[in-house]
């Protein structure tokens, strides 16, 4: 740690102003002097980035070791890259590519940004809630040796104080005091604005009881040291002060000092005489300002107080446009400084023309080396981190024997035999589950690997010999986390265990289970994963009607969809155990590969016959979205195209028309998603000259050219009726879109129309047509 000397002091001041002029000029320039092509407005956020330089100048100048991450506040992304511009690590050029293609992102991007960016940002309070968890991943990854103490650091969120609406955070806080997190900071820039307007008053003092209650200590950064003498000196006016509702004071910071002396004389008249007598409107004006997270002093000793690794909240209390003309005003969060007043600003910060993007401009001579000297020994790292992959050795996954077997059973029996085999890989695995560990079927995989708490806990009915087939025991060596009910933690979970190789140099992996109904909880969180390049395997299971006692809203209908439109998740839904253990294999090895994804598994408890194969072929396709399980004769008229739990209807319905249809095949889809994807790509190779054709297109074009497709999955239809597209076959397509209810299977395909008779009726539609 810096020693707080007064040099380091004045430093970190001229840090803060240079970081307020970079980061407005930064946006300035995108908006108002750089060329534009399409007349749209650019953006940027001045004002939430002004609120925030002086605590991130502290933070990162001051505060932060080599091993610290960091969140940082979406919008203030222009402040994060102006301290690498500092620092040397960020170029001019990205910053006058603020928002052009290729340049520096409007929001911290790991992936895209070119300065080292510890966690992306941008949907708020993701950012927030995944510093716990990497806390946690920390946390594991020590317990397990993969770690040691003096590589350990502390995971820092810079947070919007309207950003603490967002549920998920609460979840989060929630789970992380069950699992005992420490090493957390969150900075709350509490300008009391949003992005409407102001912010509701009576929210005021509710947040620290609530992080209290959850074990963090909260420190508010609320007044700076002037303006707290002031009010040591004038008592009045510290009561006063934490009265006015936040639009008053956010409307007086904007007016500026005649206002507040307008409105202190007329609240307090004859009681704030002589303090009003003390200063002149400007200096009433400067003072009012001096709040917390503005005063260097302040912050300094805060963060120089908290070096334990309890979690802590910090408060501190600023001005939204801090130093510029909107200061204060509800409506300046995407406000911009007109050119007249950003030259108004460059003069008044001692910014000579022409040097604005001077590092170091303004800066004058007697104060530079202070300065340098504080950039020099900054701990931060300057460069991008290295990745890591291939740690992994992934053995041959050998498909769980059983005539007839489901695919969420082979899941459990596949991750059983890793876990027993003592492969290297079990090592590295880590189930995670939002309470529904025992229903998706990892609790083989914990009764062998146990429950990961850093506090041992004894399975107390274990102990008192009441018997159950579930040990939960829990201690430093277990390798399954379990989380309470809120799929937003899963995904953040799984997001953190997936940047482990990233953010620790140790891959893990991160195996989650829910059920798939569920997902869409939790969406922007597994959204928020895939945009960072974490690499995980997302295990959803039951699934669809196979659900159907619970029936109403626990049968899934859209996954599938939204797995086709989400980037960076690979979508397997595969009828059988076989198809299963080489999907898995595959997902194992996506997660340790540069160019690969996260996986998702769509699995289902229903028992089904499994086939008999001749030989391996089908794997390949399997694996790369489809194959014929029946092949489709010579210039055969139709096929049927089925997916995952559906296959024992698509089978009888093939038995039973191929005396009709003679040549009819049957296309089993393990991936709609691998398939449309391989179809545009395609397309798009095509237009610069490449005519190699897609999977499904050479899938699709054994049939005859006006062949009919009978499309049937358990899942919105639309997750196969575009096949038709692609050679422009005639579809008639089964499957799943309106709300479920109870029943049996056989009620259920009844009445949806997923049965045989369904099938034979939708080929006879299709052939007569
Ligand atoms: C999930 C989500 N919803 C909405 C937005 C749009 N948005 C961006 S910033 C913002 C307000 C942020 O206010 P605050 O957190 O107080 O930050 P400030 O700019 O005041 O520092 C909103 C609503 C978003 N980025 N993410
Ligand atoms: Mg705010």
């Amino acid at each position: 740690m810096l020693k707080k000397t007064p040099a380091d002091i004045d430093a970190l001041k001229i840090l803060d102003g240079r970081l307020r002029f970079l980061s407005a000029w930064t946006i300035h320039h995108a908006n108002h002097i750089r060329a534009s092509a399409d007349g749209l407005k650019v953006g940027g956020h001045q004002a939430s980035c002004a609120s925030m330089t002086a605590i991130m100048a502290a933070l990162y100048f001051h505060a932060l070791g080599p091993n610290d991450r960091v969140a940082v506040k979406p919008h203030a992304g222009p402040v994060l890259h102006a301290i690498h511009y500092l620092l040397g690590s960020q170029s001019l050029e990205q910053l006058k590519n603020f928002r052009g293609f290729g340049g520096m992102q409007s929001y911290p991007s790991r992936t895209k940004d070119q300065i080292p960016v510890d966690f992306s940002t941008g949907s708020v309070g993701l950012g927030v809630a995944i510093t716990a968890f990497a806390s946690l991943v920390q946390d594991y990854l020590t317990a397990h040796g993969m770690m040691t103490e003096e590589d350990r650091g502390r995971f820092v969120a810079l947070i919007g104080d309207a950003e603490l609406d967002e549920g998920n955070i609460y979840e989060c806080l929630i789970e992380a005091h069950k699992h005992d997190i420490r090493n957390c900071w969150w900075i709350v820039d509490y300008n009391r604005q949003s992005l409407d307007a102001t912010s509701a008053d009576r929210m005021f003092e509710r947040f620290d009881e609530i992080f209290r209650s959850c074990g963090w200590r909260t420190v508010e950064l609320r007044f700076g040291k002037k303006l707290s003498a002031a009010i040591a000196k004038f008592p009045a006016i510290g009561e006063w002060l934490d009265a006015l509702p936040n639009a008053d004071h956010s409307a007086l910071l904007y007016q500026g000092g005649a206002a507040w002396r307008a409105r202190i004389e007329a609240d307090l008249g004859r009681k704030a005489a002589a303090f009003l007598k003390a200063h002149d409107d400007e200096t009433l004006g400067a003072l009012m300002c001096d709040l917390g997270g503005h005063c260097m002093e302040s912050l300094v000793e805060a963060f120089d107080r908290c070096q334990d690794d309890v979690p802590t909240l910090f408060v501190a209390w600023t001005v939204k446009g801090f130093g510029l003309p909107f200061a204060g005003h509800k409506d300046n969060h995407a406000g911009l400084m007109n050119p007249t007043q950003a030259l108004a600003m460059r003069d008044a910060m001692g910014v000579p023309e022409g040097q604005e993007w001077q590092p170091l401009a303004g800066v004058g001579a007697n104060e530079k080396p202070g300065v340098e000297a504080l950039l020099d020994r900054s701990r931060i790292a300057r460069e991008k981190r290295a990745r890591s992959f291939g740690q992994l050795s992934i053995p041959a996954i050998p498909a769980p024997q059983g005539e007839e077997q489901s695919t969420q059973a082979a899941f459990g029996r596949i991750l059983l035999d890793l876990a027993k085999s003592g492969h290297p890989l079990a090592e590295r695995i880590v189930t995670t589950s939002p309470d529904v560990t025992v229903s998706t079927n990892l609790g083989a995989f914990v009764n062998q690997r146990g429950l990961f708490k850093r506090r041992e806990i004894a399975d107390v009915f274990a102990k008192a010999k009441i018997p159950s087939a579930q040990k939960w025991s829990a201690s430093n060596n277990g390798q399954h986390i379990e989380l309470g009910i809120a799929e937003s933690n899963l995904f953040l979970m799984l997001a953190a265990l997936g940047l482990s190789g990233d953010l620790f140099g140790e891959r893990l992996v991160p195996i989650g289970t829910l059920y798939d109904p569920f997902i869409a909880r939790g969406l922007d969180s597994l959204n928020y994963g895939c945009y960072q390049d974490a690499r995980f395997i997302l295990v959803a299971t039951p699934s669809g009607l196979t659900l159907g006692p619970e029936g109403g809203a626990h049968q899934s209908i859209n996954p599938p969809l939204i797995a086709l439109g989400q980037p960076g998740l690979r979508h397997y839904e595969p009828a059988y155990a076989d198809e299963l253990a080489a999907m898995m294999g595959e997902a194992f090895r996506l997660i340790d590969d540069p160019k690969g994804e996260s996986t998702y598994l769509r699995l289902s408890t229903r028992t089904i016959d499994q086939v008999e194969r001749n030989g391996d072929s089908w794997k390949d396709g399997a694996l790369n979205g489809g194959y014929w399980l029946k092949e489709p004769g010579a210039n055969a008229e139709a096929a049927i195209v089925s997916m995952g739990a559906l296959m024992p209807e698509a089978l009888a319905a093939w038995e039973e028309l191929s005396a009709d249809i003679p040549g009819l095949g049957l296309l089993s889809v393990t991936s709609p998603d691998l398939l449309h994807r391989g179809w545009t790509a395609a397309q798009a190779t095509r237009w610069r000259g490449d005519h190699a054709p897609s999977h499904i297109e050479q899938l699709l074009s054994q049939l005859a050219p006006g062949a009919g497709l009978v499309t049937l999955c358990d899942a919105a239809p639309a997750s196969l009726s575009w096949i038709g597209g692609v050679l422009g076959q005639r579809v008639a397509p089964l499957g799943v879109e309106c709300f479920g209810q109870t029943g049996t299977l056989p009620d259920l395909y009844a009445a949806y129309r997923l049965d045989g008779a369904a099938i034979t009726e939708a080929a006879a539609e299709i052939l007569l047509g």
